[in-house]
């Protein structure tokens, strides 16, 4: 496979004493970061926005590395649409990863196709597709999947844009146990308030507005004895939020806005990782040269936990 190891070129070294500089990937424009922390490396796995245009006809995920948080090593196209004979040429979206039990599972949303998911030999495959269809396919809105495990060993897969649903996967990790569940998008558990209103057919609707509301890309965890859904919020442009609960499954209990709206980008992405005794927030801005909305780049940003396992407001910096 193109890449399969390609262990290639440490293509940007250190900035500064403390990390380097952002946008972290500088190569090319990488957008909604999905890290993952297995042994002593951090894995980095990203969507990519074309050079040209506007949209998100997205057909490749890429894979950065590091040991550091420095040096980061480029791993090349990692998987693609190809890697699902059911793609077609729709979008190749925001990717999860996972390694269980000497596995590694890459959850892919292709764009209104649904969720796939390929199970690999290794961090950068090669892959197949166990199911060859998706694995969640009930909603336009199926995108932006987060993989949790919890210390009991359950695996839950939670998703959604503009709605946010979960399941609870089988110990295969391709099936899932149950129904799918919808989380309420209450101003409890994301913030925002509900309002009534008449659709184009005149029945009456709730939707949430105010001053804050779930939009997409959830990333579940757990820090302690609490549970953590970070998520971009708000609309356009997208800015990150969190809510907390003592279970995977809720209630969740909004917790209030982390991060503002990112430079030249009108959606944001998080991926929360512990790594080597320091905790980092990943998300994606404009700003490197020739960015836009649709040209995004990855960014990281160190933080400390408030002492009550609270994440504080987190400012996005240039490195
Ligand atoms: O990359 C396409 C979409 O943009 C993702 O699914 C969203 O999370 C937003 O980042």
């Amino acid at each position: 496979k193109k890449n399969l190891f390609a262990w290639a070129v440490a293509y940007m070294l250190a900035a500064g004493e403390a990390g380097a500089q952002n946008p972290i990937i500088q190569t090319r424009y990488t957008a909604d970061p999905a890290a993952c922390v297995y042994g002593d490396t951090l894995y980095l796995y990203t969507s990519v926005d074309n050079e040209e245009g506007e949209g998100y006809q997205k057909t490749i995920w890429q894979l950065y590395t590091t040991t550091d948080m420095v040096n980061w090593t480029d791993c090349g196209t990692v998987a693609s649409l190809a890697d699902f004979s059911w793609a077609g040429d729709n979008g190749a979206w925001a990717p999860h990863v996972v390694p269980r039990d000497g596995k590694w599972y890459m959850y892919a949303p292709i764009h209104m196709r649904g969720i796939g998911v390929l199970v690999g030999q290794s961090p950068c495959g090669p892959w197949r597709d166990p199911l060859q269809r998706a694995l969640i396919n009930h909603d336009i809105r199926d995108i932006d999947p987060t993989v949790f495990i919890d210390d009991d060993g359950q695996a839950y897969l939670y998703w959604g844009n503009n709605g946010l649903w979960y399941v609870k996967l089988t110990r295969s990790m391709v099936d899932y146990n149950g129904e799918i569940m919808e989380i309420p998008l209450t101003e409890e558990t994301v913030g925002g308030y509900e309002e009534k209103y008449k659709d184009e057919n005149g029945e009456e609707q709730t939707r949430l507005v105010g001053v804050d509301k779930y939009e997409e890309g959830p990333w579940a965890y757990k820090r302690g004895e609490k549970y953590y859904l970070v998520y971009a919020a708000g609309g356009i442009p997208e800015h990150l939020s969190y809510s907390m609960s003592d279970s995977p499954t809720g209630p969740w209990k909004y917790q209030g806005r982390i991060m503002d709206s990112p430079d030249g980008s009108f959606t944001t992405h998080p991926s929360v990782v512990d790594f080597k005794g320091r905790s980092y927030i990943f998300y994606h801005n404009g700003k490197l040269k020739g960015g836009s909305g649709f040209r995004r780049s990855v960014c990281v940003e160190q933080f400390e936990y408030n002492a009550d396992g609270t994440i504080p407001h987190i400012p996005m910096t240039k490195k």
